[in-house]
C-alpha cells in the first residue's frame, strides 16, 4: 500500500466524481490540474515515519530535512475579481504580488470559506472543524469567543517544534482571555474587537476600536495598520527563520472602515477618473493588502527559507456589497450563501513541496488548510475529535483531482444555509418560500434556480445538510441551530417574530462593523 493509501480511501464515497464538467464562465489563466509525477521529495515526507529509520534527513534533502513553515494569509471581505489573476477583474484592481504568488503557487478557483461573514470562518480555519460544532453560527457568537477547549492551529504545530504568531484581526473574543496568546500563540500583534478598526488610529484614543495589542498588553502605536501588521509578520519572520514557524496573517484589510493613505487616493482617482469614490478608497486599500503580501514573500525569500514555506492565502468571506467589492462572476456578496458570499481567492504555495503554475477547479475549503499543513509537518491529525478536511497535497502534488465532495454553510436560526454536493447547491433563504438549486458546472453564477424541475435532487441535498445539521453543537448564544421546517417563515409569521427577525438581523449587522 502506497503511504497515505488509507486516509485516501476512508473518503472515499464523498469524492467528486471524475470527469465531470468543469464550471464555466469563470475560467482562470493556466493549465487545469492534471496528473504529475510526485515529487519524491513528497513522498518522502509522506513515508516520512517509514523512513525514520533510514536516515529520514538524508532523504529529504537540504531543504526539507525539517518541516515546512507555515504561513497562512488571510484578507477580509475582499472581492473575488478584486485579484488581478481574476481574467475578468475590473480594470482598476491591480494585485501584482497576490498574481506572483498564485502563479508560483497553485490557484484554487472553487476555494470555500464556511461562512458568509468575518467570525465564524475564522474559527472553522484555526478550529480545522465546522465552526458550527463549536456552536458557532453566527459573528455574535464567534465574536464573543469560541471554549478554551477547542483546540486551535497552534497548538496542533507546538508538538512539531514550531513557534506560532498571529498578526492582525482575531475575532474569536473581546476580552484578553480569549486572545491568541491564551490559546496557545507564541507572539500576537493585532487586536481583539469586533469586524473592523481604524487604520490610522493605533493608539487607542478611539474606545470603539480597542487598544492595538502586544502579545497580552495594549500599546500605542502608529503608522498605516495595513503596512504595519506587514511589518511585524516580517519581523518576526526574520527572528524565527532559523526554527520552523507558523504566521497567521490576518489583515483587516479590506474590510470597513473605508480608509487609505491620501495620495494613494489621490494617485488612483487621477488614473480612473470616472471611478466611484468608493471604489477609489477600496483599490488604495487593496494595494497596501497586496503589498503587505508582497514583502512577506519577498523576506522569505530573502531569508533563504522559501522554498520550505507552505503559503497559504485566502480571504475570510466574500467581498463586500458595502465597501463596492467586486465579485465578478459570482453572485451575491458577503452575508449571503450564493457564491460571492462563501467563494473566494485561494493560493496555495510550496516551492519545494509541489509544482507551481496551476489552476485546479477541484472544490476545496478552508477546512483543509489545517490537515495540510499537519500532514507537511509530519503530525499526526486528531482522531478524537476529527477534522473536517482534508489534506491537499495528494491534490497539488498531482496524485489526483478528487477531493471531499459536499460542503456545508449555516447561519443557524438567524440565518440561512447552503450546501454542495458535487456540482450541485441547494440555498435556502431565510424569508424565502422556496430552497434554490443550482447546477455549478454549467451555471457557476446561480442564475437559474432549477429546484422545481429537479424536486429528487433538492430531497437529496436536503437530506444531506438535515443529516449534517444534526450533528453539529446547539448556538453558544441558545435558540435553535435550525432555520425552521422551511425555508420561509416569512409569510407566516407574527408581527412580533418579523420584529424579533429584524432586531436580530440588525444585531448581525452590527456584530459585523
Ligand atoms: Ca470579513
Amino acid at each position: 500500500m502506497e503511504c497515505g493509501e488509507r486516509g485516501r480511501n476512508l473518503h472515499a464515497k464523498n469524492e467528486v466524481p471524475r470527469g465531470k464538467p468543469r464550471e464555466k464562465g469563470a475560467e482562470f489563466h493556466g493549465p487545469r490540474v492534471h496528473l504529475i509525477a510526485m515529487n519524491p521529495t513528497l513522498v518522502a515526507l509522506r513515508c516520512g515515519l517509514l523512513l525514520a529509520g533510514f536516515g529520514l534527513a538524508s532523504v529529504l534533502g537540504a531543504a526539507t530535512a525539517r518541516p515546512p513553515n507555515v504561513v497562512v494569509i488571510l484578507s477580509d471581505d475582499q472581492g473575488y475579481a478584486d485579484i488581478s489573476f481574476n481574467p475578468r477583474h475590473p480594470q482598476e484592481v491591480a494585485t501584482p504580488h497576490l498574481d506572483a504568488l498564485a502563479r508560483e503557487g497553485v490557484f484554487f478557483s472553487q476555494g470555500y470559506i464556511t461562512g458568509n461573514v468575518c467570525s465564524p470562518t475564522r474559527a472553522g480555519l484555526l478550529t480545522g472543524r465546522y465552526q458550527q460544532r463549536a456552536g458557532v453560527y453566527t459573528a455574535g457568537e464567534g465574536g464573543s469567543g469560541m471554549a478554551l477547549s477547542e483546540k486551535i492551529f497552534p497548538r496542533f504545530l507546538k508538538p512539531a517544534g514550531y513557534t506560532s504568531a498571529a498578526f492582525g484581526k482575531w475575532h474569536l473574543g473581546v476580552n484578553l482571555e480569549q486572545s491568541p496568546i491564551a490559546r496557545g500563540f507564541d507572539e500576537w500583534y493585532g487586536f481583539l474587537g469586533r469586524g473592523g478598526h481604524d487604520y490610522f488610529d493605533l493608539a487607542g484614543n478611539d474606545a470603539d476600536n480597542g487598544p492595538i495589542y502586544r502579545n497580552g498588553a495594549p500599546i500605542k502605536d502608529q503608522g498605516y495598520l495595513t503596512t504595519r501588521l506587514a511589518d511585524e509578520a516580517v519581523a518576526f519572520i526574520r527572528r524565527q527563520k532559523a526554527q520552523p514557524f507558523f504566521v497567521y496573517l490576518a489583515f483587516n484589510a479590506v474590510h470597513a472602515p473605508a480608509q487609505a493613505p491620501a495620495e494613494d487616493i489621490e494617485r488612483i482617482r487621477r488614473q480612473f477618473p470616472d471611478l466611484p469614490a468608493a471604489r477609489v478608497t477600496l483599490m488604495a486599500m487593496l494595494r497596501h493588502l497586496d503589498l503587505g503580501v508582497g514583502r512577506v514573500v519577498e523576506t522569505l525569500k530573502q531569508e533563504g527559507v522559501w522554498e520550505n514555506t507552505l503559503v497559504f492565502f485566502l480571504t475570510d468571506n466574500g467581498g463586500s456589497r458595502a465597501m463596492s467589492a467586486d465579485n465578478t462572476p459570482l453572485r451575491g456578496f458577503k452575508q449571503q450563501n450564493y457564491e460571492g458570499g462563501i467563494r473566494t481567492p485561494f493560493i496555495v504555495a510550496w516551492p519545494g513541496g509541489f509544482k507551481g503554475g496551476r489552476t485546479i477547479a477541484t472544490p476545496v475549503s478552508s477546512l483543509d488548510i489545517l490537515p495540510t499543513a499537519l500532514e507537511a509537518a509530519r503530525v499526526v491529525p486528531p482522531t478524537d475529535r476529527p477534522l473536517d478536511g482534508r489534506s491537499l497535497l495528494p491534490l497539488l502534488t498531482g496524485r489526483t483531482d478528487r477531493h471531499v465532495g459536499t460542503f456545508y454553510w449555516s447561519e443557524g436560526a438567524s440565518g440561512g444555509w447552503a450546501v454542495r454536493s458535487g456540482d450541485w447547491k441547494l440555498v435556502a433563504q431565510r424569508g424565502q418560500t422556496k430552497s434554490e438549486l443550482f447546477d455549478l458546472a454549467r451555471d457557476p453564477a446561480e442564475t437559474k434556480d432549477l429546484a422545481a424541475s429537479e424536486p429528487a435532487k433538492v430531497a437529496e441535498l436536503t437530506a444531506l445538510y438535515d443529516a449534517w445539521i444534526e450533528q453539529m453543537a446547539d448556538p453558544l448564544h441558545g435558540g435553535s441551530k435550525r432555520m425552521g421546517a422551511s425555508p420561509d417563515g416569512g409569510a407566516k409569521k407574527s408581527k412580533d417574530a418579523k420584529r424579533k427577525a429584524r432586531d436580530e438581523e440588525r444585531a448581525k449587522q452590527k456584530a459585523e462593523k
